[in-house]
């Protein structure tokens, strides 16, 4: 078998992208066409006026999400110039990754994780590494105590999905009753979290209301949930059976900031995004009806040989890389700062203290879309990690 199996993240789009460039599935007969090629995603993805982001709440997430929210995710499903407005309210504090203070602290926390999988002959590593370290960076994120982590890692990965159903309304109210609770907390104890900043914040000379704070407090909670477990998960296995990369950063790191978008690129942890068409239009050819979806496939995109040399392979230090893992556009992802502070710190730390990692087993986790399936992470990695 292969050595290098267990981190590979096929791309089952290739053929549909090269032949056809669009693809149909079916989502809760809501159907979907999925835009594969990468020229076709940033011209779509630019174009708001035609596929806009501002329909039903919840209709633009694929699976659809609309049974099972009301709330509107800002600045997310809002169109221009609206979106600009939240943007501008939210953009400063999202930045905040960047600061001296936010990164050490960040260092630290995932310098205590590290050497905690290090002193343990066998971790899982989405349960007892990926979903505590992304929990507890969010703290830093919403500028909160480290303890509440604790609350998030008891919610398991996905915040609007159990095992078995694609999605649970029952457990996505658990994330909405929390965020009113906090939001009433914030009310009547401000202090210096996200929260208090945004119920402070003034959007167009007046206050934001309780819902649209919850509306962007429900998008820092889900956005970068599974998306960021995935990426460290899917890290720790390219490392296990890597370790000559380990090794390069370790006398290069110079190239960790490349080696961050490549390995995004590469894992695309978010597969495709929805959008909805407000006029009869046309993609790659294919007739797109007014009021139906389209999705912009970031995952195909990533793997695009027209655009990226060697598309299936990891080259840590690829030069040119115009990746759309964090979309495109008007829309591109507001976590995106926070995600590559935390991948980086990741890399580095890796580098500094870990020598090899082996995998003592594994699930993989596939998604279903149509007739694509497209291994996006585990269900379960298994390994220890060696000093
Ligand atoms: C939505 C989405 C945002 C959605 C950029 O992605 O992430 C998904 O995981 C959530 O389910 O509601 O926040």
């Amino acid at each position: 078998m292969n050595k290098s199996k267990k981190s590979e993240l096929p791309d089952p789009f290739e053929q549909a992208r090269l032949t056809k460039g669009i693809s149909e599935i079916d989502d809760q007969n809501d159907p979907v066409q999925m835009v594969l090629g990468h020229k076709n995603v940033r011209k779509c993805a630019h174009n708001w006026q035609t596929f806009q982001s501002g329909a039903a709440p919840g209709r633009i997430v694929v699976p659809s999400e609309v049974h099972i929210r009301e709330t509107r995710q800002i600045p997310f499903e809002v169109d221009p110039p609206e979106h600009k407005a939240y943007r501008q309210l939210v953009e400063a504090w999202f930045k905040r990754p960047l600061e001296a203070d936010y990164t050490a602290k960040l260092t630290e926390q995932i310098g205590a994780i590290v050497d905690e999988v290090l002193a343990s002959d066998s971790v899982e590593v989405i349960s007892e590494f990926s979903l505590p370290l992304q929990s507890r960076a969010l703290t830093l994120l919403l500028n909160i105590p480290y303890e509440e982590a604790e609350v998030w890692i008891g919610w398991g990965t996905h915040v609007f999905r159990s095992e078995d159903t694609a999605l649970d309304g029952s457990k996505a109210a658990i994330l909405y009753d929390y965020i009113d609770a906090q939001i009433d907390k914030a009310i009547e104890n401000p202090g210096e979290d996200l929260y208090s900043m945004l119920l402070a914040a003034e959007y167009e000379g007046r206050k934001l209301t309780k819902e649209e704070v919850k509306g962007v407090m429900i998008l820092t909670f889900a956005g970068g949930r599974d998306t960021v477990i995935n990426a460290v998960t899917n890290s720790i296995a390219y490392f296990a059976e890597h370790p000559e990369s380990l090794k390069r950063l370790r006398q290069e790191p110079e190239i960790t900031g490349k080696a961050v978008e490549e390995l995004v690129r590469y894992f695309s942890p978010l597969t495709h995004m929805g959008r909805v068409a407000t006029t009869d239009t046309q993609v790659c050819e294919h007739a797109v009806k007014a009021d139906s979806r389209i999705s912009l496939c970031w995952a195909s995109a990533n793997r695009d040989a027209a655009v990226f040399e060697n598309p299936n392979e990891v080259v840590l230090d690829r030069k040119v890389n115009p990746h759309v893992a964090f979309g495109f556009s008007h829309h591109n992802c507001l976590g995106a700062t926070h995600a590559r502070q935390i991948l980086k710190t990741l890399l580095t730390t890796l580098a500094e203290k870990v020598q090899s990692i082996d995998i003592q087993d594994h699930k993989d986790n596939i998604e279903e879309w149509g007739d694509f399936r497209r291994k996006v992470g585990f269900d379960k990695l298994v390994v220890r990690f060696n000093s």
